[in-house]
Protein backbone atom coordinates (compact mmCIF):
# COMPACT_ATOMS: atom_id res chain seq x y z
CA UNK A 1 0.00 0.00 0.00
CA UNK A 2 1.03 3.46 -0.92
CA UNK A 3 1.32 5.59 2.19
CA UNK A 4 0.41 9.16 0.99
CA UNK A 5 0.10 12.22 3.60
CA UNK A 6 -3.58 11.66 3.22
CA UNK A 7 -3.76 8.25 4.27
CA UNK A 8 -1.72 9.08 7.57
CA UNK A 9 -4.09 12.35 7.96
CA UNK A 10 -6.59 9.27 7.75
CA UNK A 11 -4.83 7.26 10.17
CA UNK A 12 -4.66 10.30 12.80
CA UNK A 13 -8.26 10.91 12.45
CA UNK A 14 -9.25 6.89 13.29
CA UNK A 15 -7.68 7.58 16.85
CA UNK A 16 -10.28 9.77 17.15
CA UNK A 17 -13.00 6.98 16.68
CA UNK A 18 -11.30 4.57 19.79
CA UNK A 19 -13.58 5.44 23.12
CA UNK A 20 -10.61 6.48 24.52
CA UNK A 21 -13.35 7.13 28.56
CA UNK A 22 -14.96 3.81 27.89
CA UNK A 23 -11.53 2.36 27.03
CA UNK A 24 -9.85 3.31 30.31
CA UNK A 25 -12.47 1.69 32.54
CA UNK A 26 -11.03 -1.57 31.66
CA UNK A 27 -7.80 -0.82 32.66
CA UNK A 28 -5.98 -4.44 31.72
CA UNK A 29 -5.66 -5.04 27.68
CA UNK A 30 -8.08 -6.54 25.85
CA UNK A 31 -7.33 -10.74 25.20
CA UNK A 32 -8.70 -10.14 21.71
CA UNK A 33 -8.13 -6.75 19.86
CA UNK A 34 -9.21 -7.11 16.42
CA UNK A 35 -9.34 -4.26 13.74
CA UNK A 36 -12.57 -3.89 11.97
CA UNK A 37 -11.76 -1.97 8.45
CA UNK A 38 -14.36 -0.60 6.72
CA UNK A 39 -14.80 1.80 3.03
CA UNK A 40 -16.67 4.62 4.35
CA UNK A 41 -16.45 7.96 6.13
CA UNK A 42 -16.94 7.98 9.89
CA UNK A 43 -19.70 10.05 9.57
CA UNK A 44 -21.47 7.36 7.47
CA UNK A 45 -24.36 5.39 9.97
CA UNK A 46 -22.20 2.13 9.39
CA UNK A 47 -19.27 3.75 11.18
CA UNK A 48 -21.59 5.40 13.69
CA UNK A 49 -23.39 2.29 14.54
CA UNK A 50 -20.09 0.32 14.52
CA UNK A 51 -18.84 2.70 17.01
CA UNK A 52 -22.07 1.67 19.14
CA UNK A 53 -21.57 -1.93 18.70
CA UNK A 54 -17.72 -1.74 19.63
CA UNK A 55 -18.61 -0.15 22.85
CA UNK A 56 -21.21 -2.82 23.91
CA UNK A 57 -18.64 -5.63 23.21
CA UNK A 58 -16.18 -3.82 25.30
CA UNK A 59 -18.60 -3.41 27.96
CA UNK A 60 -20.53 -6.60 27.94
CA UNK A 61 -17.11 -8.94 27.33
CA UNK A 62 -15.37 -6.77 30.83
CA UNK A 63 -13.19 -5.58 28.50
CA UNK A 64 -12.05 -8.73 26.92
CA UNK A 65 -12.60 -7.84 23.44
CA UNK A 66 -11.85 -4.67 22.12
CA UNK A 67 -12.76 -3.81 18.51
CA UNK A 68 -10.64 -1.02 16.64
CA UNK A 69 -12.34 0.71 13.38
CA UNK A 70 -10.48 1.95 11.09
CA UNK A 71 -13.32 3.57 8.31
CA UNK A 72 -12.55 5.54 5.27
CA UNK A 73 -10.08 2.95 3.78
CA UNK A 74 -7.15 3.80 5.97
CA UNK A 75 -6.41 0.06 5.98
CA UNK A 76 -5.94 0.09 1.80
CA UNK A 77 -8.72 -0.25 -0.69
CA UNK A 78 -11.47 -2.97 -0.41
CA UNK A 79 -9.14 -5.21 -2.86
CA UNK A 80 -6.52 -4.94 -0.50
CA UNK A 81 -8.26 -5.30 2.75
CA UNK A 82 -10.05 -8.87 1.52
CA UNK A 83 -6.73 -9.92 0.81
CA UNK A 84 -5.63 -8.79 4.13
CA UNK A 85 -8.57 -10.48 5.98
CA UNK A 86 -8.00 -13.96 4.24
CA UNK A 87 -4.71 -13.61 5.38
CA UNK A 88 -5.22 -12.62 8.77
CA UNK A 89 -4.20 -9.19 8.70
CA UNK A 90 -7.68 -7.47 9.08
CA UNK A 91 -10.09 -9.77 11.75
CA UNK A 92 -13.32 -7.79 10.48
CA UNK A 93 -14.33 -6.20 7.15
CA UNK A 94 -17.55 -4.68 5.88
CA UNK A 95 -17.59 -5.41 2.23
CA UNK A 96 -20.30 -4.97 -0.84
CA UNK A 97 -21.72 -8.56 -2.25
CA UNK A 98 -20.29 -7.38 -5.00
CA UNK A 99 -17.15 -6.78 -4.82
CA UNK A 100 -16.90 -10.21 -2.68
CA UNK A 101 -17.88 -11.84 -6.05
CA UNK A 102 -14.15 -11.60 -7.04
CA UNK A 103 -13.36 -14.30 -4.04
CA UNK A 104 -17.19 -15.70 -3.79
CA UNK A 105 -19.07 -15.09 -7.29
CA UNK A 106 -22.51 -16.10 -5.64
CA UNK A 107 -22.32 -13.00 -3.39
CA UNK A 108 -23.03 -10.40 -6.25
CA UNK A 109 -26.69 -12.04 -7.00
CA UNK A 110 -28.54 -9.48 -4.65
CA UNK A 111 -26.88 -6.73 -6.82
CA UNK A 112 -28.85 -7.83 -9.97
CA UNK A 113 -30.24 -4.43 -11.81
CA UNK A 114 -33.54 -3.61 -10.82
CA UNK A 115 -33.99 -6.72 -9.22
CA UNK A 116 -35.72 -5.30 -5.91
CA UNK A 117 -38.10 -2.34 -6.01
CA UNK A 118 -38.54 -1.60 -1.87
CA UNK A 119 -37.01 -2.33 1.48
CA UNK A 120 -39.51 -5.08 2.58
CA UNK A 121 -38.04 -6.90 -0.20
CA UNK A 122 -34.77 -6.71 0.11
CA UNK A 123 -34.87 -7.56 3.83
CA UNK A 124 -36.96 -11.05 3.09
CA UNK A 125 -34.27 -12.14 0.73
CA UNK A 126 -31.29 -11.09 2.09
CA UNK A 127 -32.81 -12.40 5.96
CA UNK A 128 -34.12 -15.38 4.04
CA UNK A 129 -33.52 -18.03 1.77
CA UNK A 130 -30.92 -16.14 -0.43
CA UNK A 131 -28.93 -14.51 1.87
CA UNK A 132 -28.36 -18.14 3.74
CA UNK A 133 -27.80 -19.11 0.34
CA UNK A 134 -24.99 -16.29 0.04
CA UNK A 135 -23.51 -16.77 3.24
CA UNK A 136 -23.02 -20.41 3.07
CA UNK A 137 -21.27 -19.72 -0.06
CA UNK A 138 -19.12 -17.34 1.79
CA UNK A 139 -18.31 -19.62 4.72
CA UNK A 140 -17.36 -21.92 2.33
CA UNK A 141 -14.78 -19.34 0.85
CA UNK A 142 -13.20 -19.86 4.71
CA UNK A 143 -14.79 -16.36 5.96
CA UNK A 144 -16.94 -16.17 8.43
CA UNK A 145 -20.32 -13.81 7.23
CA UNK A 146 -22.23 -12.49 10.21
CA UNK A 147 -26.27 -13.25 9.87
CA UNK A 148 -27.50 -9.69 9.11
CA UNK A 149 -26.36 -7.42 5.91
CA UNK A 150 -25.84 -3.76 7.08
CA UNK A 151 -27.51 -1.98 4.63
CA UNK A 152 -25.54 0.48 1.27
CA UNK A 153 -28.82 1.37 -0.17
CA UNK A 154 -30.28 1.85 -3.70
CA UNK A 155 -27.93 3.42 -6.06
CA UNK A 156 -28.07 6.80 -8.32
CA UNK A 157 -26.60 7.96 -11.13
CA UNK A 158 -24.32 11.09 -10.59
CA UNK A 159 -22.20 12.94 -13.14
CA UNK A 160 -20.68 16.10 -13.70
CA UNK A 161 -21.57 16.65 -17.09
CA UNK A 162 -25.25 15.67 -17.58
CA UNK A 163 -28.30 14.09 -16.13
CA UNK A 164 -29.17 10.89 -17.26
CA UNK A 165 -32.64 10.54 -18.16
CA UNK A 166 -32.90 7.89 -20.78
CA UNK A 167 -30.52 5.01 -21.82
CA UNK A 168 -29.53 7.09 -24.59
CA UNK A 169 -27.77 9.21 -22.28
CA UNK A 170 -25.60 6.49 -20.52
CA UNK A 171 -23.99 5.50 -24.43
CA UNK A 172 -20.58 5.95 -23.46
CA UNK A 173 -20.94 7.69 -20.59
CA UNK A 174 -17.82 7.12 -18.54
CA UNK A 175 -18.88 6.18 -15.02
CA UNK A 176 -16.39 4.89 -12.54
CA UNK A 177 -18.01 1.43 -11.13
CA UNK A 178 -16.26 -0.61 -8.24
CA UNK A 179 -14.17 -3.57 -8.62
CA UNK A 180 -16.83 -6.28 -9.79
CA UNK A 181 -17.80 -8.16 -12.86
CA UNK A 182 -21.64 -7.94 -12.10
CA UNK A 183 -20.81 -3.79 -12.58
CA UNK A 184 -18.75 -3.86 -15.07
CA UNK A 185 -21.51 -6.37 -17.08
CA UNK A 186 -24.55 -4.41 -16.21
CA UNK A 187 -22.76 -0.72 -17.31
CA UNK A 188 -21.23 -2.37 -20.57
CA UNK A 189 -25.21 -3.48 -21.11
CA UNK A 190 -26.41 -0.35 -20.89
CA UNK A 191 -23.71 1.07 -23.39
CA UNK A 192 -21.71 2.79 -20.95
CA UNK A 193 -18.26 2.69 -20.79
CA UNK A 194 -17.42 1.77 -17.11
CA UNK A 195 -14.07 1.93 -15.04
CA UNK A 196 -13.16 -0.48 -12.19
CA UNK A 197 -11.94 1.67 -9.39
CA UNK A 198 -11.63 1.21 -5.64
CA UNK A 199 -13.88 3.76 -3.85
CA UNK A 200 -10.80 5.17 -1.89
CA UNK A 201 -10.24 6.51 -5.23
CA UNK A 202 -13.30 7.67 -6.18
CA UNK A 203 -13.25 11.09 -5.40
CA UNK A 204 -9.85 12.35 -6.72
CA UNK A 205 -11.00 10.30 -10.26
CA UNK A 206 -14.49 12.21 -10.43
CA UNK A 207 -12.09 15.74 -9.15
CA UNK A 208 -9.74 15.16 -12.02
CA UNK A 209 -11.99 13.96 -14.33
CA UNK A 210 -10.92 10.84 -15.09
CA UNK A 211 -14.48 9.33 -15.02
CA UNK A 212 -17.82 11.85 -15.68
CA UNK A 213 -20.06 9.93 -13.38
CA UNK A 214 -20.13 7.64 -10.78
CA UNK A 215 -23.26 5.63 -8.99
CA UNK A 216 -24.15 5.31 -4.97
CA UNK A 217 -26.98 5.95 -3.29
CA UNK A 218 -27.17 9.21 -1.49
CA UNK A 219 -26.38 8.32 1.87
CA UNK A 220 -22.58 7.80 0.33
CA UNK A 221 -22.79 10.60 -2.02
CA UNK A 222 -23.23 12.88 1.36
CA UNK A 223 -21.53 11.86 3.93
CA UNK A 224 -18.35 11.01 1.06
CA UNK A 225 -18.95 14.57 0.08
CA UNK A 226 -19.28 13.96 -3.88
CA UNK A 227 -21.38 16.52 -4.02
CA UNK A 228 -18.54 18.74 -4.10
CA UNK A 229 -17.10 17.08 -8.02
CA UNK A 230 -20.42 16.13 -9.02
CA UNK A 231 -23.59 18.38 -10.24
CA UNK A 232 -26.21 16.14 -11.12
CA UNK A 233 -27.82 13.36 -9.92
CA UNK A 234 -30.21 10.94 -11.44
CA UNK A 235 -32.13 9.23 -9.50
CA UNK A 236 -32.38 5.58 -11.12
CA UNK A 237 -32.70 3.00 -8.31
CA UNK A 238 -30.76 0.83 -10.59
CA UNK A 239 -29.38 -2.21 -7.94
CA UNK A 240 -29.68 -2.33 -4.22
CA UNK A 241 -26.44 -2.78 -2.40
CA UNK A 242 -25.44 -3.88 0.99
CA UNK A 243 -22.21 -4.86 2.74
CA UNK A 244 -21.57 -8.00 5.06
CA UNK A 245 -20.32 -8.13 8.01
CA UNK A 246 -17.26 -10.53 7.50
CA UNK A 247 -14.85 -12.02 10.08
CA UNK A 248 -11.37 -13.90 9.40
CA UNK A 249 -12.25 -17.27 9.81
CA UNK A 250 -8.67 -17.51 12.14
CA UNK A 251 -9.36 -15.07 14.49
CA UNK A 252 -12.93 -15.83 14.81
CA UNK A 253 -12.38 -19.32 15.48
CA UNK A 254 -9.66 -18.24 18.36
CA UNK A 255 -12.45 -16.44 20.20
CA UNK A 256 -14.28 -18.65 23.03
CA UNK A 257 -17.77 -19.32 22.29
CA UNK A 258 -19.51 -17.50 24.94
CA UNK A 259 -17.62 -14.19 23.69
CA UNK A 260 -18.43 -15.37 19.56
CA UNK A 261 -22.11 -15.07 20.65
CA UNK A 262 -21.60 -11.40 22.36
CA UNK A 263 -20.15 -10.36 19.73
CA UNK A 264 -22.56 -11.42 16.84
CA UNK A 265 -25.13 -10.06 18.74
CA UNK A 266 -24.27 -6.92 18.97
CA UNK A 267 -22.82 -7.10 15.42
CA UNK A 268 -26.18 -8.11 13.97
CA UNK A 269 -28.15 -6.05 16.50
CA UNK A 270 -25.97 -2.45 14.79
CA UNK A 271 -26.78 -3.84 11.62
CA UNK A 272 -30.42 -3.57 11.77
CA UNK A 273 -30.35 -0.03 13.56
CA UNK A 274 -27.93 1.12 11.01
CA UNK A 275 -30.42 -0.19 8.01
CA UNK A 276 -32.82 2.21 9.51
CA UNK A 277 -30.35 4.95 9.61
CA UNK A 278 -29.45 5.04 6.35
CA UNK A 279 -33.40 4.52 4.72
CA UNK A 280 -34.41 7.43 6.66
CA UNK A 281 -31.14 9.15 5.36
CA UNK A 282 -31.90 8.40 2.07
CA UNK A 283 -35.58 9.53 2.01
CA UNK A 284 -34.19 13.37 3.30
CA UNK A 285 -31.67 13.81 2.14
CA UNK A 286 -31.93 14.70 -2.03
CA UNK A 287 -33.64 18.49 -0.38
CA UNK A 288 -30.28 18.70 1.54
CA UNK A 289 -28.14 18.06 -1.75
CA UNK A 290 -30.06 20.56 -3.77
CA UNK A 291 -29.46 22.91 -1.37
CA UNK A 292 -25.81 22.15 -2.37
CA UNK A 293 -26.15 22.44 -5.63
CA UNK A 294 -27.04 19.18 -7.06
CA UNK A 295 -29.71 19.02 -9.72
CA UNK A 296 -31.89 15.73 -9.27
CA UNK A 297 -33.88 14.39 -12.08
CA UNK A 298 -36.07 10.97 -11.73
CA UNK A 299 -35.56 8.92 -14.74
CA UNK A 300 -38.20 5.48 -16.43
CA UNK A 301 -36.56 2.81 -14.43
CA UNK A 302 -38.16 0.75 -16.72
CA UNK A 303 -36.53 1.80 -20.17
CA UNK A 304 -33.12 0.54 -18.50
CA UNK A 305 -34.61 -2.60 -17.52
CA UNK A 306 -36.05 -2.82 -21.08
CA UNK A 307 -32.18 -2.61 -22.55
CA UNK A 308 -30.60 -4.61 -20.28
CA UNK A 309 -33.22 -7.29 -20.78
CA UNK A 310 -32.55 -6.85 -24.84
CA UNK A 311 -29.16 -6.99 -24.53
CA UNK A 312 -29.27 -10.42 -22.61
CA UNK A 313 -28.05 -9.13 -19.13
CA UNK A 314 -30.11 -11.33 -17.32
CA UNK A 315 -30.09 -14.47 -19.39
CA UNK A 316 -26.16 -14.32 -18.81
CA UNK A 317 -26.08 -13.95 -15.32
CA UNK A 318 -28.95 -16.72 -14.96
CA UNK A 319 -26.48 -18.89 -16.40
CA UNK A 320 -23.39 -17.79 -14.50
CA UNK A 321 -25.37 -18.38 -11.20
CA UNK A 322 -27.12 -21.21 -11.86
CA UNK A 323 -30.78 -21.96 -11.46
CA UNK A 324 -31.08 -22.68 -8.17
CA UNK A 325 -29.60 -19.14 -7.02
CA UNK A 326 -31.78 -17.33 -9.52
CA UNK A 327 -35.21 -19.60 -8.39
CA UNK A 328 -34.28 -17.72 -4.71
CA UNK A 329 -34.07 -14.52 -6.04
CA UNK A 330 -36.84 -14.95 -8.39
CA UNK A 331 -39.10 -16.29 -5.46
CA UNK A 332 -38.28 -12.18 -3.76
CA UNK A 333 -38.89 -10.50 -6.43
CA UNK A 334 -40.52 -11.95 -9.32
CA UNK A 335 -39.32 -13.16 -12.84
CA UNK A 336 -36.86 -11.41 -14.02
CA UNK A 337 -35.80 -13.07 -17.64
O1 LIG B 1 -17.50 1.47 -3.69
C1 LIG B 1 -18.63 1.93 -3.56
O2 LIG B 1 -19.18 2.62 -4.42
C2 LIG B 1 -19.41 1.62 -2.30
C3 LIG B 1 -18.87 2.48 -1.18
O3 LIG B 1 -20.76 1.89 -2.48
C4 LIG B 1 -19.24 0.16 -2.03
O4 LIG B 1 -18.65 -0.22 -1.06
C5 LIG B 1 -19.79 -0.77 -3.01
Amino acid sequence: MNISRRTILRTAAAAAVVAAPLRSAFAQKAEFTYKYANNLPVTHPMNLRAKEMADAVLAETNGRVDIQIFPNNQLGSDTDVLSQLRSGGVEFFTLSGLILSTLVPAASISGVGFAFNDYPSVWKAMDGDLGTYIRAQITKAGIVPMDKIWDNGFRQITSSSKPIATPADLKGFKIRVPVSPLWTSMFKALDAAPASINFAEVYSALQTKIVDGQENPLAIISTAKLFEVQKYCSLSNHMWDGFWFLASRKAWEKLPADLRTIVAKHINAAAIKERDDVAQLNAGLQKDLAGKGMAFNQPDGAAFRDQLRKAGFYAEWKGKYGDEAWALLERSVGKLA
